[in-house]
């Protein structure tokens, strides 16, 4: 037993310092070998427990078994520092002549721009931004617009209800109605946001789309200052040689109502195929804001009168931008949103 041992402390001492100074794998894959192969001289001492007294075999079994472990851990261990040593050498040198990486520009979404564009023209001549919320209930986007609940708007194909008879606005018109309620004439305020509709995803349509909104109402203000605002607007926005078309129309929360035209932008009238050979381009829906609202809102309809009018940011921005299709706007692809980026 006690040659035994000697032997095996012996055997000990050396491979564990053979393994640990292996330079490479090769040398550690021989080191293996010659301390754990067959030939190994611990190998051989294992062979020798049967020549052992019996009483003796059980606890040099056990040493044995531990160098065995040791070498086996040991062998790992040198096997991970050396492959990690040649990682680190491998590791390209930082090269400080590369070219910098492209910064990726930032950029507002085209409905941005236009609905910030057109706040700021409203602003200068005495508008304010108001906003409120997207989920709204049927009596503020539907019943004091004057719009009932049998009307076809308030349909379910048209309108997203959410459990609990809350919905999703389908236009902005609520936000002015909170603000008539809220606020003593008179009013000037323009009103962008998120708006939902039951509408296929197609080139025309998004279930999700902004609006901008417009109010006006004070004592006294007539048609005359419902279209010469509107014509301001238009010549600021679209340029000072584009003309205006009021068409009569119908809206529930207007009276009289009008869709209003701009001269195509692409043609400048003669007819083309952006304005399918009319030279006219349909930009907003507005009238005179009907005394009914008023009295559903709190205000004296025989003192107040006012004008409303109302656009889609991203309808406008396929003119200006000449998109052909509504739903780039809200995709997300940067490749069609950093085209808006400032030079
Ligand atoms: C109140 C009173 C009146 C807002 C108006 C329109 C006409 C209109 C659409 C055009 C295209 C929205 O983006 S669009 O789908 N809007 O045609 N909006 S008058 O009139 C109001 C709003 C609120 C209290």
């Amino acid at each position: 037993m006690a040659d035994f041992l000697t032997n095996l402390r012996e055997v000990e001492e050396e491979g564990a310092e053979v393994i640990g100074s292996a330079a490479t794998l090769d040398d550690l894959e021989n080191a293996r070998i010659e301390y754990l192969g067959r030939k190994a001289r611990l190998t051989q001492l294992l062979r020798q427990l049967p020549e052992l007294p019996v009483e003796e075999r059980p606890s040099a079994g056990a040493e044995a078994n531990t160098v065995k472990r040791r070498f086996q851990d040991l062998l790992e261990s040198r096997s991970a520092e050396i492959r990690a040593q040649s990682r680190a050498r491998e590791a390209p040198e930082f090269d400080p002549t590369l070219p910098a990486r492209a910064r990726w520009r930032g950029a507002r979404h085209p409905c941005t721009l236009v609905i910030n564009e057109i706040c700021e023209i409203f602003r200068e001549i005495g508008f304010v931004r108001a906003r409120g919320p997207e989920v709204e209930t049927p009596d503020y986007n539907f019943i004091k617009l004057n719009t009932p609940l049998d009307h076809p708007a308030t349909d379910e194909h048209d309108t997203f209800y959410l459990p609990g008879g809350l919905l999703l606005r389908t236009h902005t018109s609520p936000v002015q109605a909170r603000v008539m309620e809220k606020t003593e004439p008179p009013i000037r305020i323009v009103v962008p946001g998120m708006c939902y509709r039951r509408d296929p995803f197609d080139a025309s349509h998004a279930p999700a789309f902004e609006q901008i909104e417009g109010l006006a109402v004070d004592e006294g203000i007539t048609f005359v200052d419902f279209k010469a605002t509107i014509n301001y607007f238009v010549h600021r926005f679209f340029g000072a040689d584009a003309s205006t078309r009021f068409r009569p129309s119908f809206f529930p929360f207007t009276e009289p109502s009008a869709e209003i035209d701009v001269s195509c932008l692409l043609c400048g009238g003669d007819g083309c195929s952006a304005c399918k050979g009319t030279g006219w381009l349909e930009i907003m829906g507005a009238g005179m804001v009907d005394p009914a609202v008023f009295e559903n809102v709190g205000y004296d309809p025989e003192r107040y009168t006012g004008f409303a009018f109302g656009m889609g940011p991203a309808r406008i921005a396929m003119l200006r931008y000449r998109v052909p299709d509504i739903r780039l706007f809200y995709e997300g692809d940067v490749r069609f949103l950093e085209q808006f980026a400032p030079a």
